[in-house]
This record gives C-alpha cells, structure tokens and sequence, in this order.
C-alpha cells in the first residue's frame, strides 16, 4: 500500500481531519448508495496507470479509522495524461446514478516555482458495460461525464493557516441500460487529492398513504414519473385505487385514490384498527366505528354490526345505525259502527309503536256460527276500504257482510319488524254481529177485510231462508193482540180484517242460522165497508216504504241538497276558467257524484261560506295547550277538543291576532271555507270555527310531526326507502282528490305538508291569501304577483297557468325534498338563475341514494308541456305499484348534477363558494383549516377526511361527496 507523498507537507491539508459524523454516514432515505470510498475497508483496488500518475493512499481518520483516497500532484512536469479507473458498479437497476466526489485542489498560482502548464482541473468519465472483470478500455471508450473545477482551491496561505477547502461536487449519468458502469478520471496536471467517491441512485421510499402501502422505487431514468400502483393495508379495501408518482429526486407525488377500513375496522393514522367491543363499524364508507344503537350490542371485536337484544329486531332495509326494534303493542279503544251489512271500524293507534315510525294495520275478519265457537274465515266477497292489510290509517270500512251474522275483526298493528318477532300478534279483536232485515215491500192489495203484501228477501242472507214470518196488529194495539202468520213464499194475503182500520205489519226471514230482524213498520189500512177500496182490490200500488227504502229515498233528497241547494244562495265557480274550457278539450268528463270545490270569493257573504262549510265550535270545548308556531294571522297552538259525546281530540289551533281588518278576517277565515269542503285522509281535516267570540279560531286535526320539511331535515337518512314513498304516496292520494275536485293548489310545497305520528302526511295551507303573503318562498314575478318560484311550472311562472297539472310539477319537486331529506330546490341557485336554467331543459338530478323509478317520475312531472305530466290518478297508481314491488326500487340512479350536458355549470370558484352553493356553508372553517383552499384540492377528498375534519354527520358527508363526484362530472381537472 503506498502511503508515499512528493508534497509531504501538503498531504495533510489534503486530507484534513474528517469529523465522525463524516465518517459514519448517515445517508438520506431516499438514496441507495451503491458504493463509498468512506466505508471501504482495505484497498479499493482501482486501476491507476501510468504507474507515476494517481496514487492510492491510505489516511485515517479522526477516530483512527483508516480511509482510502486517490492522489496526484504531478504539477511539475508538464503533458500529464493520468487515470484511474474504478471497478465495475453494478447499478442495480437504477437508470439514473449520481456521483459525488469530494477532493481538495491546490491553487497553481500558490505552488511556488511550478510552470505554466499546472491545472486545477480535472476529467471525469464512465464506461457501460455488462462485463464485471473488464482489464482494459480505452481512453476513446469512455464517455466523458464533466471537466471538474474546484469551487474550493488551496493556497500556500491556507496551507500555513491549516484551512480546509473540501469541495463537493455532485454529478449524474441517466439512461443507464447495462449491467453496470466502470468510472475513470483524467487528471492532466494538476494537484488533487480525491477525498472520497460516493455513487448512489435514488429510489422513493416505502410509504403509506390514504391505508395504501407504496413499495421502495426506484426513479426513472430521465426525470420521468413512475406511476406506482399501492396495495390496502391490512383489514382495509379499495374505495378507488390507490396510485402515486415516484419523482425523479425520489419524493412521491399526487396521491390519487385510497384504500378504506372494511367494515368491523376504522381508521388510525396509517393502518386499520378492530372496532372495540361496544361498538362497530357496518359499512367501509362510513369513517369510524360507532357505539351500537339503543336495544343491540356487540361483545366480540371487529363488528360490523351489533346484534339485537333479546325481543328486538331490525328489518332488512332498516340501516345498521338505527335502533333495533320490537313489533307494536296492540290496537285501543276499537269502535264499530254497524250499518245493516257493513261496519266501520276505529281504533286508536297502539301505545307502544316498537320504536318505528311505520306501523300500519291489518284486518283478519272471521265469521262465526251458532254461539259464537266454531268460526271460520270470511269469503273474499267481504270487502275493504281502503283496503285489508297495509292500512295506514286507524280506521276501516267493511261492506259486503252476510246479514244476520257474527262476525269477529281482529285488527293487528304491523311494524317492519312484526314478521320477524316469534310471539304472537297483539290484536284487538271487535264482534259485531249484522242485521238481516226483510226491507222492501213491493206491494200491497186492500180490501175491505183482507190485506195483500209482497216483499223481497234480504240482499246478502246468511244462508238458505227457510220461512218469511208476517206479524201484524191494530195499530196501537200491540200489547193486546198481534197475529203471526208464516210462509215459504214471498208474498201473502192477510184476511178476516176489520173494515176502515189501521194494521201495521212486519217481516221477518228465517234461515237455517235463525231469524233475522224485523224489517220496518208498515201501516196499511182496510177499506171502509161503504166505500171503495182506494185503487180497487186488483189495482196495485208500488210503494217504497221499507226504512231501508226511506233511507236511500232520504239519502237521495239529501245528495239532491247538497248538489243543487248550493245553487241557490251563490253560483257555482271554479277557480280558473280556462281550467274549465282545458277539461272540456281535454275531454275529461267529471265522474257523476264527484264534488267541484268552490270558491269562497263566488259568495256574496263570504261568512255565509264559512258557515256552509265549517261547524261553529264552542269554544268552551277547547283546550289551548301550547304555543307551536307562527302563522301569517297570528300563533299557532296545539290543544284538545272535546265535543259532546264524542272522543277528546289532539287539536292544531290559529288564531286571528287582534286589531284584525274585516278583509284578514275574510281572509283567514276563508281557509276553513275552504278545508271544510275536503274529507280525505292525505287533506288535513277542518274540526270546525270558532268565530262567536274572540279570538277567532281555525281549529284542525293535529299533526304530531309538523310540517314535512322540517321533519325530513330532523330526521335525515332515518327512513327506509318504502317509508318515504308511502309519504309521496299519501301526498299524491290527497292532490288527486283535491284535483278531482278541480281545486289548484298553487303552493304544494313539503312546508305545507304536515305529517302526523304515522307518518302520514297530509296537504295543508288553503288559505287564500297564503301564495300572496304567507309563503316566505314566494317571490315577485315580472308580471307581479309572487310565486314560489323553485315549486312552480314554468307556465305558472311566465303566464300565471295554473292548473292540477301546475300542481303535479310542484309535486314533482315535493318528491325530491323528500327523497333528499328537505334539501332545498336547486341549492342556493337564485330564482333568476332557476327560472333560466329550467328554460335551457335543467332539472334537478336524483338525489343521493334515489331509486331510478322514482327520478323518472319526477323527470315526467316536470315535462315542459303540462299536457304530457302524469295525472295524480297516474301518480298514485304508479307509487302504488312500487310499493307493492320494492324490488323495482332497489335501482338507484346514478347521482349526477347535470341531467342535461347543456345544462349552465355551477358559477363557483372558491371552495367558499361551492359550499355555500351545495348548503353545507357552516363548513367552512373546516375546509379551510384542514388546507383544502381551492376546488382542485377537495377532488379527492374522502369519507374518512371529512369525518377528520369534524364533518361528521353522515348524511352531510354524503351531501359533499356527491357534490364532489358532481365536480368531476363538470370536468374539473387536479392540477399536477
Ligand atoms: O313545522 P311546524 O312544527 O308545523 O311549524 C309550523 C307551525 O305550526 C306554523 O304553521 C305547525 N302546524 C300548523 N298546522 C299544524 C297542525 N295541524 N298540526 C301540527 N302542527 C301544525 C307547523
């Protein structure tokens, strides 16, 4: 080893003292060094010719370490052509090396004596080859990679002032292809120690991000990017795959994609951690495991969902947050009310509803024989209405009876849980037992002593009659004397009478289950002996005089009153002419029997209306409870109502603020001429006025859950998806009644529905001056008047055409709150923006998570021509369909903003834009400190960062999702 020097004062401030940390090197993370003089032990065994020229040389180091280094200082002779050349470097792949020499160079003009042609610059180069043991290359093989200078040259000075010039310099090959590379440098007469050589390529280093795992890569040649595909960490999955850039200088760059916890799992910075016992994790979107619900629990780890409680349950569609459930207790207070061969049943809803907020009602009817013990099921002739199971109101008609019968009803509260629970129904069970009356007489003969009567038998008897049994008596003289006489046929002739005197006859009919009741009373009397008999005795009279005859005859004087006596105190309007002349073109014929609403405007006396249409109340009856709300006349209360015989009441209560002008007395008034037209069970029901004495009060069936906007909002991704369309169903079902009775509506909006502890919802707000004044929507139009902008038809907008088919827009529109939980209508676009945008073929596209059919649905309501929307009618039976096939709602529709690609883009461009434009502005703060500062940057935000951020509502996390997946779809573009 030769350790010889021709400068020995000068080697060592070629080799100053390295400190340790030199020594050991500690080397970036990202660099993988492939050699170091440094650490080389022993010679490096490089190739150095001619034999004059570079000289190894072994120094130590402070710690007595000894290092190898290279040497020449041949300065003093002049055409100096000296190499070394390394060994092979095997480049492992890498097609970029970099190398880095640190050497000190002497200052020429510092040499004292040394001629001209001294340097202080040196050569360096590098041979590929795929050979490991090359002995020889020639100089013209190498290519040359740089001529080196010193930025650090040494003087005489330095030398007596023993100061350091360590330079570094740092250079690199790219484009590596073989098997590795030998290096040489030329020097060609100057004085340079080569301290040490370090060659080293860079990779990126292993990392984790968004749960994906990156592997060590190593960096393109050229300063190309390496996409590198990451795999999820344990216990987590793909939300999108997850990639990244290996740069150049080896740093990772765009992170696209990532992996989310699987269910049971929840995040902790770089991996997935079990959900501890207690609570659980259902879903791999959702960011965190949360505490089981009331009523379940897990005890293992790792849940993806917690089971139920004993006596609990959770349906299939119930989502994994909510409350495991139980069936509902029985049905109270059952009242029938029996009408020859019908019943109407009541009952009020069970005490215990399970938890849910659907529980309906089934009929199981059963007819029973004899004492009542042998009981079988009713025939499919008795019917149901509405209908026999699925009820969701507590009330039901039953026609179509046997007459003379027992029947027992047994009503059973359903819940989505009830087919789940292995204890038996609550019922409640009703028995009625129906009449069988003979009730029509058809004929009667008279004589003076005998009297001739024909009947028909009941309707629906009970069974094969048997006999008919005529009783008759003088009249007054029951007590007394009253004859029986039988017969299988229908008619008789009851003789030895006494002339000139009243009978009253009845009829009853046997069958093999017994006799059934008597029909009405008839009084019929005898000629008198010195007079004919009124007709003679072969004339026939056809007579209605059976009470069943009476009543459809009173049933029938009645309808007459209702349907012409209104003629005469006013006359009958509608509310639009043109929707008139529109139902004749149309050729849509009103239904004989079905009512035509009217106006209360088309009274003189607009107080005659309300006394027409709604019951004066006492309001000694009233119970006033608490304030619930405002209304445009004054406050809103709830209370209860107890009316003489009959059950108390939950009841809504308006009332007229004082200081009132006789026009808002009219006005709020008017609203109950106009609900006491309505009985439907989706039309909130008129209990009646109080208008005698002050304050003037509306009084309204109560609604428990209030209005239907903001009892979505409350209750946001609580329903399952039949839930919601049994509401829209129920909405329907009402504005096809109000259609049918030609009434427009004009403001169906969710904030005028109210829905009560069904979930029944039920349409409200007829006021007349509601469109005008009360609806904080309403805004003014160019035509004046103010309209509700983002609820109506575009030809109500323009022209003021409103008509039903104007409603079915607004319902169209009413399916979407509902369906996105009381989102507002085209977010925070303003009207203007609104009216134009539904101009250029805009409409609102699904919201999250709605089934494709009943998008479609809305997308017909809201045809540009009002003559293509669905009728109601159309609306109901379509809902009605769904319902009875859920299936058809399982696909949803893909949520995109545009429905339309001419549609105008979103005008934002601040992230504080954009939220205040999707109604989420209450995050602002935390978008911004959490770094997302521009629309680029929230691209790729997930669930989990969201939830980091303290956006931890599910339903909101959805809502921004979505409305990111919407800005993609607008083609905005991550800037690299
Ligand atoms: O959303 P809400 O609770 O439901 O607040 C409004 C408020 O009164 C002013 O209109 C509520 N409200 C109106 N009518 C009824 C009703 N019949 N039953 C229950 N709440 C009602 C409405």
């Amino acid at each position: 080893m030769a350790t010889l020097w021709i400068y020995p004062s000068l080697l060592f401030f070629l080799f100053p003292s390295l400190t340790p940390s030199q020594a050991l090197r500690n080397y970036p993370e990202n660099e993988v060094t492939l050699l170091d003089t440094m650490s080389a032990l022993g010679d490096l065994g490089w190739e150095a010719y001619p034999a004059e020229g570079w000289e190894e040389i072994s120094v130590m180091d402070e710690r007595n370490t000894p290092m190898r280094s290279y040497q020449v200082c041949n300065v003093m002779e002049a055409s100096q052509n000296n190499w070394f050349r390394t060994r092979h470097i095997a480049r492992e792949g890498a097609q970029r090396v970099y190398i880095e020499i640190k050497f000190t160079l002497r200052d020429c003009n510092s040499l004292p004596g040394v001629p001209g042609t001294c340097k202080e610059t040196f050569n360096m180069y590098y041979y590929e080859s795929n050979n490991p043991n090359l002995w020889f290359i020639k100089e013209s093989q190498y290519i040359k990679i740089d001529t080196i200078a010193a930025d650090e040259s040494f003087t005489q000075t330095d030398v007596g002032d023993r100061v350091m010039r360590l330079n570094t310099e740092i250079r690199d090959i790219n484009n590596l292809s073989k098997k590795g590379f030998y290096l040489a440098f030329q020097d060609v007469g100057a004085c340079i120690a080569l301290v040490s050589l370090r060659v080293f390529y860079k990779k990126c280093p292993l990392a984790v991000l968004n749960l994906a795992q990156f592997p060590d890569t190593v960096t393109g040649g050229d300063s190309a990017l390496v996409e590198v595909r990451g795999s999820c960490v344990n216990d987590s999955e793909e939300f999108e795959a997850p990639r990244m850039y290996c740069s150049g200088d080896g740093g990772w760059l765009v992170p696209i994609g990532r992996c989310v916890c699987k269910p049971g799992f929840e995040e902790n910075k770089d991996y997935c951690q079990a959900c501890r016992p207690g609570t659980y994790k259902a879903s791999s979107m959702d960011a965190y495991c949360s505490k089981c619900p009331p009523h379940s629990f897990s005890h293992q780890e790792k849940a993806s969902e917690c089971s139920c409680e004993k006596g609990f349950y959770r349906a299939d569609m119930d989502p994994r947050s909510m409350a495991c459930t139980r069936p509902p207790s029985a049905p109270e207070n059952p009242i029938s009310t029996l009408n020859d061969t019908s019943v109407t049943l009541e009952w009020s809803p069970p005490r215990d509803s399970g938890g849910r907020g659907d529980v309906t009602y089934s009929i199981h009817c059963r007819k029973c024989a004899g004492d009542g013990r042998i009981c079988s099921p009713c025939s499919n002739n008795v019917h149901f209405v509405p209908r026999q199971f699925g009820l969701s109101i507590p009330k039901v008609l039953i026609t179509d009876l046997l007459s003379n019968t027992n029947y027992t009803f047994s009503v059973e509260a359903v819940n989505g849980v009830s087919d789940l629970s292995p204890t038996p129904k609550q019922l409640v069970t009703v028995n009625i037992t129906t009449s069988q009356t003979v009730n029509v007489i058809l004929k009667e003969r008279k004589s003076k002593d005998s009297i001739t009567l024909a009947w028909q038998g009941p309707d629906r008897p009970n069974g094969v009659i048997v006999e008919y049994e005529v009783i008759y008596y003088e009249k007054n003289q029951r007590d007394q004397n009253y004859t029986v006489l039988k017969t299988k046929g229908h008619m008789m002739t009851v003789e030895g009478l006494k002339p000139g005197t009243t009978y009253v006859f009845r009829v009853r009919a046997r069958t093999d289950g017994g006799y059934g009741n008597y029909g009405g009373e008839i009084e019929l009397e005898t000629s008198h002996e010195d007079m004919l008999a009124i007709g003679g005795p072969n004339q026939s009279t056809i007579l209605a005089v059976s009470i069943a005859g009476g009543i459809v005859l009173l049933t029938f004087l009645v309808a007459c009153f209702v349907v012409s006596g209104r003629h005469c105190g006013y006359i009958k309007a509608k509310q639009d002419p043109d929707e008139e002349k529109m139902q004749f073109q149309n050729g849509r014929v009103k239904l004989p029997g079905s009512r035509t609403y009217i106006h209360p405007h088309t009274y003189e006396d607009p107080n005659q209306a309300v006394r027409d249409f709604a019951k004066e109340i006492d309001a000694s009856t009233i119970r006033i409870e608490r304030v619930i709300g405002a209304g445009e006349f004054g406050e809103v209360c709830s209370g209860r109502l107890k009316l003489p015989s009959k059950r108390e009441i939950y009841v809504a209560i308006k009332s007229l603020k004082a200081g009132y002008s006789e026009k808002q007395r009219r006005d709020f008034l008017s609203e109950a001429s106009i609900m006491g037209q309505f009985d439907h069970p989706n039309i909130i029901r008129l209990e009646g006025v109080v208008t005698r004495c002050k304050p003037v009060m509306i009084i309204t069936e109560y609604m428990e859950n209030g209005s239907l906007d903001t009892f979505l909002k409350k209750h946001d991704g609580q329903f399952t998806v039949i839930q919601l369309v049994g509401m829209m169903r129920g909405i329907a079902s009402g504005m096809k009644y109000l259609s049918d009775m030609s009434y427009v509506h004009r403001d169906l909006a969710a904030r005028n529905i109210l829905v009560n502890s069904n979930l029944v919802c039920k349409v409200s707000d007829f006021g007349l001056s509601r469109v005008l004044e009360d609806d904080p929507e309403a805004a003014y139009t160019t035509r004046g008047g103010k309209i509700p902008i983002r609820w109506t038809a575009p030809e109500a907008i323009a022209y003021r055409k409103f008509t039903s088919a104007s409603d079915v827009w607004s319902y169209g529109i009413v399916m979407w709150e509902v369906i996105s939980y009381g989102e507002r209508p085209y977010w925070e676009m303003s009207n203007q923006d609104v009216i134009k945008a539904i101009d250029e073929g805009y409409r609102l596209p699904a919201p999250m998570d709605c089934p494709v059919v009943l998008h479609q649905l809305m997308l017909d309501c809201w045809e540009k021509s009002r003559s293509e929307r669905p009728k109601f009618g159309q609306i109901v039976n379509t809902l009605d369909k769904l319902i009875r096939n859920p299936n058809s709602l399982k696909e949803l529709a893909n949520s995109s903003v545009w429905e339309d690609p001419t549609t105008p883009e979103f005008s934002v461009s601040t992230v504080d834009e954009w939220l205040d434009a999707i109604n989420m502005g209450q995050y602002k703060d935390n978008f911004a400190n959490a770094g997302y500062v521009s629309l680029d940057s929230i691209l790729y935000i997930s669930m989990c960062e969201l939830s980091k951020m303290d956006v931890t509502l599910v339903g909101h996390q959805k809502k921004i999702l979505s409305a990111v997946q919407s800005l993609h779809a607008q083609g905005t573009h991550v800037q690299v």
